[in-house]
């Protein structure tokens, strides 16, 4: 099989960059090792921003997301109990998010493959990278045609690579140890994770800094609450029953929270480990990284998908350029582009897991910094313009 960009990895990135690829006309085909059903059923975030938002509609994928999208002007933060709203809105000339589960993203980016019929392989093992560093890359793996029977040695010749397979993927591994540098920060907790059927205790989110621990309320939709708690990483979940999760909701998030708070079974619960990560270049001879693969943010500030997004933004106009133009200079250009937005967002990311979190070293001293600087944005516009352009995205470099 011979194709123009090999796209490894069927999350968001390597979905959305196939859509983009597609619609100017620039031949793919995406190679996911998990079935289909596995990919459209991971549950993870549920922040878009606006240029995420566009994205997928000149991807041809927005129709369900303006339709049942929620909009968010603002969002709260709290600080043992006390609550206060950032009118992201007001504060940024009229930027807002949309809430929109990476669930519901995906199945629509599947349909909008199967509609324009990008060759979308589920199932795939063994892939592997060769020669990448050549201008005649390929991909070898192998694929069961069907569930029980043998597996069939498979090969695509291609001109570009796109390693889209996340953070325990294979494309980053493919490029030298020697020509990558890693840069890291693992954070000593997780976040414990629930979905349920119930309507979220407010109209928008709610970051908690609570003695306790560091607590968040979010939705889905307008009947579906996703709620997340700070917990250490060795917990059993056996450990957190449904009645005690509530339990703990309740006395981070306040009592106002509390009293809107409705309880409900859990249809998902989690606990994901907190990190952040960079591994720099984004490129290698042919292989051009993007999203996970490259970068990971804990999921405090909600840039994790929307820096996959940007990064298959740049990635996909520097492939079209390649094939409209034959000029390489946006391809060139892409690892410094792309990493200079991914560090603005690292760094955001990990402020503001600092300024909510409970850290296990932490002294009365550290405690009170954190409050006083809640305060402090609390009190200051320009604190909370600060905040706010952040949230809702930086503008490209
Ligand atoms: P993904 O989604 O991990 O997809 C990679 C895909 O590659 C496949 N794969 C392979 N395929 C073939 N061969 C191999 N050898 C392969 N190895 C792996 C995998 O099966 C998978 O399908 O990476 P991608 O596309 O870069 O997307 C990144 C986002 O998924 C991630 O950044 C976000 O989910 C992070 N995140 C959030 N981001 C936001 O922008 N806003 C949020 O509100 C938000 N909340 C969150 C989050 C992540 C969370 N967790 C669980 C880490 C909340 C949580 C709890
Ligand atoms: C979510 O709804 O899953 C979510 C929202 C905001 C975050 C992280 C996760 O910062």
């Amino acid at each position: 099989m011979r194709t123009q960009v090999a796209i490894i990895g069927a999350g968001p990135a390597g979905l959305l960059l196939s859509q983009l690829l597609q619609r100017d006309g620039v031949d793919c085909v995406v190679l996911e090792r998990a079935q289909q059903a596995h990919v459209e059923g991971r549950i993870r975030a549920g922040v878009l921003e606006q240029t995420t938002v566009e994205l997928v509609g000149r991807a041809g994928a927005d129709r369900r997301l303006r339709a049942q999208g929620l909009t968010h002007e603002g969002f709260n933060l709290s600080c043992d109990g006390e609550v206060f709203r950032i009118d992201m809105a007001a504060l940024t000339g009229g930027a807002r998010v949309t809430v929109y589960g990476q669930t519901e993203l995906t199945v629509d980016l599947i349909a909008a493959c199967q509609r324009r019929g990008t060759p979308l392989l589920f199932g795939v093992q063994g892939v592997a990278l060769h020669d990448i560093d050549s201008a005649a890359p390929f991909v070898t793996f192998e694929r069961h045609a069907e569930p029980g029977r043998q597996a069939a040695p498979s090969r695509i010749d291609c001109d570009f690579i796109a390693g889209c397979d996340g953070s325990h993927g294979v494309s980053r591994a493919s490029i030298p140890a020697a020509r990558r540098t890693v840069f890291e920060r693992n954070y000593p907790f997780g976040w414990l994770g629930i979905l349920a059927d119930v309507p979220p205790c407010g109209p928008e989110l709610t970051y908690c800094n609570h003695e306790r621990g560091f607590a968040l309320s979010s939705m889905r939709s307008l009947t579906r609450s996703r709620y997340y708690l700070q917990c250490a990483l060795d917990e059993p979940l056996q450990d957190w029953p449904d009645e005690r999760i509530w339990d703990e909701l309740a006395l981070r998030l306040g009592p106002t929270a509390a009293a809107l708070m409705t309880r409900g079974p859990s249809i998902e619960k989690r606990i994901a480990p907190l990190r952040s990560f960079v591994s720099e270049p984004m490129r290698h001879g042919r292989l051009f990284l993007a999203g996970d693969a490259a970068h990971i943010v804990p999921p405090t500030g909600a840039k994790g998908l929307n820096l996959a997004a940007a990064d298959v933004g740049l990635l996909s106009e520097a492939l079209t350029d390649w094939y409209r133009r034959g000029t390489a200079q946006a391809l060139d250009a892409y690892s410094g582009r792309a990493l200079a937005r991914v560090w603005k967002a690292e760094r955001f990311s990990w402020w503001l897991t600092s300024l909510t979190h409970r850290f296990p070293d932490m002294d009365p001293f550290a405690r009170r910094m954190q409050v006083a600087e809640l305060q402090y944005i609390r009190a200051s516009r320009a604190a909370q313009t600060v905040l706010a352009e952040n949230y809702v995205g930086l503008p490209l470099a």
